[in-house]
């Protein structure tokens, strides 16, 4: 049971960032306190490969980095995959006696949600089927920031966004956004889990139990982006935690097939009390959008009662 992991404080006040301050990302952006979140959670060292994103170019502008970790840039699509040539050259520097075999060392991918949604879809997945130990972190702020706020593969319905622009022929992104979680958990693999910065202490012990896991884990953690979503950069936190309290996030965990939900609101808001605090869902309080927020509503309360089944169910 998640509780039973312990996420002192004062370990967190002690230890050294291992991502440092002065890196170039906005003010507000949930992205660098989701990283050391993490990094806290980990005591052994860790080598990290980041997709082309928000968090790569603004923590690594040349010649500077903000990585006290070893740290690898690919391309955008394949961080799984460059982490999993690494942890396979651990795995073989240890069988020919060149890593001592009580060196533990831990790998960790991180992509934003173009780059895990869709760009590096198909790489995650394989990097999880061939069973490489690694941590595979989505960065989710909902669409392609780094390059202007492109509706990506998570973007949820409704969203504006620069290519689901609202105007006269569309309401902001038509479709619903992919159940990437779940198609994570469908590869059967020892830990998956879905998190948000404003339930550190959630957010650490899922990481501390992905690393821990026995073969491949994933952690897709919201990481609300002030520019994209169109709030002030003091309300980051506030609005991760609506997120979780109206049920459109969900805090929740496949931990060997068994799924629990790790945070249960006592009162479950309306999704709406999420979309007003978002320029970006400003549009659907006209009274034309009347219906197509109720749509959204329903839809929220229906993927709600699949997981309270599915947490029943594995129980
Ligand atoms: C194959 C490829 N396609 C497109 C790009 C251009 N590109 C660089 S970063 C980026 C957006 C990244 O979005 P996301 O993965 O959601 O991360 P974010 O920046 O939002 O954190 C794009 C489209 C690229 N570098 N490589």
């Amino acid at each position: 049971m998640a509780e039973r992991i312990r996420v002192n404080l004062r370990d967190i006040i002690n230890n050294e960032d291992r991502l440092a301050p002065g890196h170039r990302l906005c003010a507000g952006c949930a992205e660098p306190t989701v990283i050391r979140q993490i990094l806290h959670a980990v005591e052994e060292p860790v080598v990290i490969a980041t997709a082309t994103g928000c968090m790569e170019v603004s923590t690594t502008v040349y010649p500077f980095t903000a990585w006290r970790t070893p740290w690898i840039h690919s391309a955008f699509e394949n961080a799984a995959t460059t982490i999993s040539g690494v942890e396979a050259a651990y795995k073989a520097l240890q069988r020919a006696g060149k890593i001592p075999e009580d060196q533990v060392i831990k790998f960790m991918a991180i992509g934003g949600d173009g780059a895990s949604y869709d760009i590096g879809f198909q790489f995650i997945s394989g990097a999880l089927e061939r069973g490489h130990k690694f941590v595979y972190v989505c960065l989710n702020n909902e669409a392609y920031m780094n390059t202007g706020i492109q509706r990506s593969g998570a973007t949820p319905r409704g969203a504006n966004t620069t290519t689901s622009p609202v105007g006269e022929v569309i309401q902001g992104k038509t479709q619903w956004r992919k159940p990437f979680t779940k198609i994570m958990a469908a590869h059967d693999i020892p830990y998956v889990a879905q998190a948000s910065p404003h339930n550190y202490r959630d957010l650490m012990i899922k990481a501390k139990k992905a690393f821990a896991a026995d073969g491949p884990a994933v952690l897709n953690i919201l990481a609300p982006c002030p520019r994209g979503w169109r709030h002030s950069s003091e309300e980051t936190m506030s609005v991760a935690k609506l997120a979780a309290d109206t049920c459109y996030w969900p805090l929740y965990e496949v931990d060997n097939g068994k799924t629990t939900v790790t945070y249960k609101p006592r009162e479950k808001l309306p999704v709406a009390e999420w979309f007003k605090r978002q320029g970006r869902f400003r549009h659907l309080f006209r009274p034309a959008n009347t219906e197509l927020l109720e749509e959204i509503q329903a839809k929220i309360d229906q993927e709600w009662e699949l997981l309270l089944k599915a947490e029943a169910q594995s129980a």
